[in-house]
């Protein structure tokens, strides 16, 4: 008897939480949202408000079975919140937390995904010259949307490998727009065509990590809300 409450309960029990995953840029005009397959669940139901007219506004853009939507046709650079509800039978769930996601003229670079140092990108002189991008943004309630990129170059031990840094439209030796580092070291704002060092120390060949990601209060501009999407360019100089 038991048993079979049991079976009953699970079979029964309510929908899970109603997290999404907002993914930004991966094609222009468009916001990707996905969240997980739910046995609790007959049907999910994504509502989309915009940022920037006041107060939240939701509108359901997907109702159905599936466990993901591409929100496309999106009209110039905007930024959308997305949240999920869960149907069963006559019951609604949720919503869950609402997630912030951009959608513009541009989409990601192809080097994406390297938001971790595991997902990093090499430069070797095969493939000297990476051009990237990377955005940051702030809506209106104070979500953050950002993206950072990792590169790593292969060093032989004692050697060092120089890496220049680019951003179009900046003068030689001005500050850009983005903080950079090599791993193990402090990241500071990187300077118009400034390069890295990339150094090892040790006695055998490895990979040496940098990192690049946008500085905050340049990417808004002086602005609370808002951000952008910018270019940059990584040069491998040298092994030595
Ligand atoms: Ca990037
Ligand atoms: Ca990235």
């Amino acid at each position: 008897m038991e048993g079979g409450l049991s079976v009953f309960t699970e079979v029964w029990s309510d929908p899970g939480p109603c997290e999404v995953e907002v993914e930004s840029f991966v094609e222009e005009y468009a916001v990707y949202v996905e969240w997980e397959e739910d046995p609790g669940a007959d049907e999910y139901i994504l509502e989309c408000a915009e940022d920037g007219l006041g107060e939240k506004v939701f509108k359901e853009v997907y109702r159905g079975k599936g466990t993901s939507y591409w929100h496309r046709w999106l009209e110039g650079e905007g930024r959308y919140y997305y949240r999920l509800l869960k149907v069963r039978g006559e019951r609604v769930f949720g919503p869950g937390r609402d997630r912030m996601g951009v959608a513009g003229v541009v989409r990601q670079d192809g080097d994406e995904p390297n938001d971790r140092k595991e997902s990093a990108k090499e430069l070797s002189f095969e493939r000297r010259t990476v051009v990237g991008n990377a955005w940051y943004y702030r809506g209106s309630d104070g979500q953050e949307v950002r993206d950072l990129d990792w590169y790593k170059v292969k060093v032989p031990g004692g050697w060092s490998a120089q890496v220049k840094f680019f951003q179009e439209g900046i003068n030689q030796g001005d500050q850009t727009d983005f903080i950079g580092g090599v791993e193990g070291e402090l990241p500071h704002r990187l300077v118009q065509e400034e390069t890295l060092l990339l150094e090892n120390t040790t006695t055998e060949d490895r990979y040496i990590y940098l990192c690049i990601r946008p500085d905050e209060e340049e990417f808004l501009g002086g602005g609370v809300v808002g951000g952008k999407v910018e270019d940059y360019m990584l040069q491998l100089l040298d092994v030595q």
